[in-house]
């Protein structure tokens, strides 16, 4: 059975509960043709530059490029896309903040076999998240267009809260998909590159994004280095995670707010007030401080 596909102007919430009840979501036709020939003349010498995986699992014939807020101006806009971060947002909406959490070109060339199926949340050293606990959100763009013969993404719809076992039995579906349609996953559905039997690469510009609370796996603070990210504008320095991750997530030194540190400010990071707006656990426990002063 072929996947669903939304078209461009749909709602972000409308893609979030797509995600939610089958952990995919195909959107077509979102990007720019032009950022998107400007991305690859900007990556295309950092691809050349990258060698091919260490295993199977990376891919001997998949070449993955990283740094890409630093390397490729024109990612940029992928990342802060607002159907994107709105779907994210919304996807995750359980936490405080979101942030980025990696970005990586994969190039999976001609001979590539089949990457195991896999569910990304296991990066964070394979912990158990409940089944309603969402960690991530992740994106694929088609940098060149997804067919079955060149390595779209195979994708387990449904397979998110199931055991190994039977999520491995369901039939699933390559993610086919024309150059500048986006790709949404979540970390629990079974997925994986597909073989490249084709004469041709397959690139997919892969950005993820996760709960502010978790270590990042693209290590946004030296992959963009700081003359570089003083460049940036505060929206996506925010999500590359110079902000609160959570309430006491990421200040530097005297309790300093991580984005004014990076611009050489002193401004005090957000206490716990300001930042329990999304959590009721954390509004509850400030509700209590207040009661204590009250009293006092
Ligand atoms: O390249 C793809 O289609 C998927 C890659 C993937 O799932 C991964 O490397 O975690
Ligand atoms: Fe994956």
């Amino acid at each position: 059975m072929g996947l669903h596909h939304f078209a461009a102007d749909t709602d972000p919430a409308e893609v979030s509960e797509h995600l939610r009840r089958f952990g995919y979501a195909i959107v077509d036709d979102v990007a720019d043709m032009e950022l998107l020939d400007r991305l690859e003349a900007e990556a295309l010498p950092h691809i050349d530059a990258s060698a091919a995986g260490r295993d199977t699992y990376d891919g001997r014939f998949t070449r993955r490029t990283g740094a890409l807020v630093a390397r490729c101006p024109s990612v940029r806009p992928l990342v802060m896309h607002p159907l994107v971060v709105g779907a994210v947002r919304h996807f995750l909406s359980h936490v405080t903040e979101v942030q980025l959490h990696l970005t990586q070109i994969i190039s999976v060339e001609p001979g590539e076999t089949a990457q195991k199926l896999h569910r990304d949340e296991m990066a964070f050293d394979f912990f158990p998240f409940g089944p309603d606990y969402h960690v991530q959100c992740n994106t694929m763009w088609a940098l060149t267009d997804f067919t079955c013969d060149n390595g779209a993404t195979w994708i387990l719809p449904g397979t998110s809260g199931m055991d190994d076992a039977a999520a491995g039995a369901v039939a699933g579906a390559q993610a086919e998909m024309g150059r500048g349609s986006v790709l949404f996953y979540e970390g629990k559905v079974l997925h994986g590159a597909g073989a490249n039997t084709s004469g041709g690469v397959r690139r997919g510009v892969n950005i993820t994004y996760a709960v502010g609370w978790v270590r990042q796996e693209e290590n946004q603070y030296l992959a963009c280095p700081p003359e570089i990210a003083r460049t940036l504008d505060d929206d996506l320095l925010r999500m590359m995670g110079y902000t609160q991750g959570a309430f006491a997530l990421g200040y530097v030194g005297d309790q300093t707010d991580p984005l004014a540190a990076l611009r050489g400010g002193t401004a005090k990071a957000r206490t716990i007030g300001a930042v329990a707006e999304n959590n009721t656990d954390a509004r509850r426990f400030v509700a209590d401080i207040d009661d204590l002063e009250g009293a006092g």
